[in-house]
């Protein structure tokens, strides 16, 4: 096995293989051949059907046309996308955000105050997901946080999964919010003193951290210090960036990526260290607002689906793309200024499949192949079905895929994942059919498979992803 292939084996519930003789690789058609064994159906790993998410700038709160209940194009959207979900307020403008104007303005500074939790708490109510709050500590008070934790924990109720502390505190050395000596004894300290603070006002109140952008090595030190007082740890992960290089690409997006890996298992031993789950509450293909050809493209929605299952299968408990609707990377574009109505970008159908074929418990499978940039996540889902969801991130090249499975399953479909080309913006497809602004969406093509002796072949164009159910 090389780097390459030990890395998506390590993530993906398909561990990935490379032929050892690569003629073997090629039949006579012009598609790549792979094979797929469905190993173990009793050892899954759930998906919790809270798994999908959007992440927000705090300074988006202040906008009437946003989180705004008469708004149904972006009400409907996020329900397509989940019956629950998680909405997650904060980011770098959350440092700046000043609850009712008790601190004295300062540059970058917004106010907020009850009205703009209530049309998030409507919201959320609606589409009946839940939210994970961010407490501005770069700029704010224990004091304040505490008002604005009140006030957000009357609206939002039980809505309220959790608050976090700060936005990436590890790059406060770095950004001008703190000393250039800032290290993570000096955070936990100050998290004690808003947590305290918080919980004054609100006991028992809900929290989760450290929310940092990579420095994983935080992760460890934060939840032993504060062992009982959180629902879960968090962190962040672009897989590129900034947007303004031009080397962020879309094959580079598309490449697996090492320290997704050895960020995972920093974070994931640290929650096992106090028992509680993790979640990646801040995310997306490429930091600084995403890239325009790379973050809002068919490569992209492709690495979206892809990178959702693998988080699914390292035990995260779920996944916000950050920018509502600002930046390229945004899964969701908003058609004009002011307007309230939105179109589903290539991401958000990469977030729709994850949906459709993420809903279960994700099992082991052994995936062979030619090299090449494609990866399997096999799921069992309620009604004992299973889907297969393969992602071939080849710009050019095609695979036909010969699965193997248990004697049980008679019969299949496929919806598939498709557009243009991998640079496409537009024309992106799921199951034959686009999203509309009201979140309308049913598959207009799918394709039968057929089963015979525990085996189906299933052909994955380049630059595409088909979810196959079989039942
Ligand atoms: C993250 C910040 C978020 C930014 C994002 C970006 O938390 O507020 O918008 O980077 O660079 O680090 O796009």
């Amino acid at each position: 096995m090389n780097r390459k292939e030990f890395i998506v084996g390590c993530f993906g519930a398909a561990t990935s293989l490379a032929y050892a003789n690569p003629a073997l690789a090629q039949s006579n058609s012009s598609a790549a051949q792979a094979t797929l064994t469905v190993h173990d159906l009793s050892k899954g790993t759930p998906i919790p059907s809270d798994f999908t998410g959007i992440s927000v700038e705090t300074s988006i709160l202040p906008n009437t046309a946003y989180f705004n209940n008469s708004d149904l194009s972006l009400r409907e959207l996020l329900k397509r996308l989940g019956n629950n979900g998680v909405l997650r307020v904060g980011g770098n403008s959350s440092e700046y955000s000043n609850w009712m104007g008790m601190s004295p303005m300062r540059p970058q500074m917004y106010k907020i105050g009850p009205q703009e939790i209530d049309r998030l708490a409507a919201v959320a109510e609606d589409i009946n997901w839940q939210v994970i709050y961010g407490l501005n500590l770069g700029t704010g008070t224990p004091e304040q946080a505490a008002a604005e934790a009140k006030a957000v924990h009357a609206r939002l109720g039980h809505r309220l999964l959790a608050f976090q502390i700060g936005n990436e505190p590890d790059l406060f050395a770095g950004n001008g919010l703190r000393p250039r000596t800032y290290t993570v004894d000096n955070y936990m300290q100050e998290w004690q003193e808003f947590y305290t603070a918080v919980q004054r006002v609100i006991p028992g109140a809900p929290f989760a951290g450290p929310d940092i952008a990579f420095r994983t090595n935080w992760e460890m030190p934060f939840a032993t210090k504060f062992p009982h007082d959180l629902r879960f740890l968090s962190l962040h992960y672009y897989a590129e960036g900034p947007g303004s290089s031009p080397k962020s690409t879309i094959e580079r997006m598309l490449a697996p990526n090492a320290s997704l890996v050895s960020r995972t298992s920093d974070l994931a031993a640290a929650a096992a260290a106090i028992n509680v789950p993790y979640r990646m509450t801040e995310c997306n293909s490429c930091y600084g607002g995403g890239r325009a050809g790379v973050s809002d493209t068919l490569g992209a929605a492709l690495w979206g689906v892809d990178y959702m299952f693998q988080l699914a299968a390292s035990g995260y408990t779920g996944c916000n793309f950050h920018g509502g609707t600002g930046g390229p990377y945004s899964p969701l574009a908003e058609l004009g200024s002011g307007q309230m109505t939105y179109s589903a970008r290539p991401l958000y159908y990469g977030m729709l499949m994850f949906g459709l074929g993420g809903q279960g418990e994700i099992v082991p499978s052994i995936l062979m192949q030619p090299n090449l940039n494609i990866s399997a996540y096999t799921v069992t889902g309620p009604h004992h079905d299973l889907q297969i969801t393969v992602v071939n991130k080849e710009p050019a090249t095609s695979v036909d895929i010969v699965i193997t499975m248990d004697e049980r399953y008679r019969k299949g479909s496929v919806l598939r994942l498709t557009g243009p080309d991998i640079a496409s913006k537009t024309g992106i497809t799921l199951g034959g059919s686009t999203v509309s602004s009201s979140g309308q969406w049913q598959p207009s093509t799918v394709e039968a498979l057929s089963i015979t002796n525990r085996t189906t072949t299933l052909h994955v164009p380049a630059a595409s992803a088909a979810l196959a159910t079989l039942s």
